[in-house]
């Protein structure tokens, strides 16, 4: 309806500019519709807006650098800061030039009586600078770029790291860590129960060790995470903003992504003056009705610290032999009633908006 009343206002603006247009021509002879201080004064506005649109751009900068993201605190996001500032200075440096030049030349060449326009078809010389320097500036940005990627992606050896899982379904994240072996067990969706939600292999002697959290996990500063990520449904996208870190969860196949965590909790919060900090790990897959609520608190602290959280958690044997797993056609009534309940949310919510 908006769309609408917006098109006709534009056609009826349209039709009032025809009707002033034909009053003048009717009135005097066309020529005299466009006079040469009409034009002056266009060249003037067109510095002065030139002006005020550049001033409005550094505004913006300034005004809003409190909403970009505090200093990356994964050493690999360090390596893309660099490269995207590195980015923004090249394509800043363009942006004001040209848009400079346009409007110089806009306000400079208005039009006179008396002037003529240069006939000039072809120059070699020109075509030769724009398309060499812009290839020269690509090529190397282009480079740059595929090598702090690669640094990002290089293999990594699985002994110096602390193996960790991400595990996405609609609409959670479980955190699964490799145990006291640091190995993640094998698993097998066909296993999926209430008790069993990532579907491990329980004879894998690696699974046993294995420790399960939800709302919240922990990972020590200065340590190589290197991160294992399933989807159970649909695709999901394991985000990390704070550490520059992103990989996605695709059904059927296993992702992997790995940084080193450079800066505490606690030290993030005093950089950034917010005592209420925190990491987060974040769905960035719109992957359903509650993808907005796919949210895992990170926190980063010393080993020490880790070791001692970690320690308080039960490992996935324990919970097992605790609550034997129910038939699985107890867990698919849960799924069916959990599926309820949410669409049920949803269409509450679709009727609160309507009212
Ligand atoms: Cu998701």
């Amino acid at each position: 309806m908006i769309y609408i009343v917006i098109l006709i206002g534009i056609l009826a603006f349209w039709q009032l500019i025809k009707v002033y247009e034909y009053a003048t021509i009717i009135n005097g002879s066309e020529e005299e519709t466009v006079t040469e201080s009409d034009t002056r004064f266009n060249a003037k506005m067109m510095m002065v807006f030139c002006v005020a649109f550049f001033v409005f751009c550094i505004w913006n900068f300034w005004m809003y650098q409190d909403s970009l993201l505090p200093p990356s605190a994964s050493e690999y996001g360090k390596a893309l800061d660099t490269l995207f500032n590195f980015n923004m200075i090249i394509i800043g440096f363009v942006f004001f030039i040209v848009n400079a030049v346009l409007f110089y030349f806009a306000s400079k060449y208005y039009y006179r009586k008396e002037n003529k326009a240069t006939f000039f078809a072809h120059s070699s010389k020109l075509e030769m600078i724009w398309t060499i320097v812009p290839a020269i500036v690509l090529t190397v940005i282009i480079i740059y770029g595929l090598k702090v990627w690669n640094n990002i992606t290089a293999p990594v050896n699985p002994n110096e790291t602390i193996q960790m899982e991400l595990y996405a379904q609609q609409f959670a994240w479980t955190a699964r860590y490799g145990g006291k072996d640091n190995t993640l067990g094998k698993s097998n969706y066909r296993l999926i129960t209430d008790n069993n939600p990532l579907a491990l292999v329980v004879e894998d002697p690696n699974n046993g060790d294995d420790k399960l959290v939800k709302g919240e996990f922990h990972i020590p500063i200065g340590k190589m995470v290197q991160f294992k990520l399933r989807s159970r449904d649909v695709i999901h996208s394991a985000f990390m903003p704070h550490f520059s870190a992103q990989m996605n969860c695709v059904p059927g196949m296993e992702t992997e992504m790995h940084f080193v965590p450079i800066y505490t909790t606690i030290q993030m919060r005093e950089m950034t003056k917010n005592p209420k900090f925190n990491y987060i790990l974040l769905c960035n897959k719109i992957c359903g009705a509650a993808h907005y609520n796919m949210q895992m608190d990170i926190i980063v602290e010393s080993e020490e610290d880790y070791n001692k959280w970690l320690a308080t958690k039960k490992t996935f044997a324990e919970t097992m032999s605790a609550t034997p797993d129910e038939p699985k056609v107890e867990s698919v009534k849960e799924e069916m009633k959990k599926y309820t309940a949410i669409t049920a949310t949803v269409e509450e919510v679709k009727v609160e908006e309507k009212k």
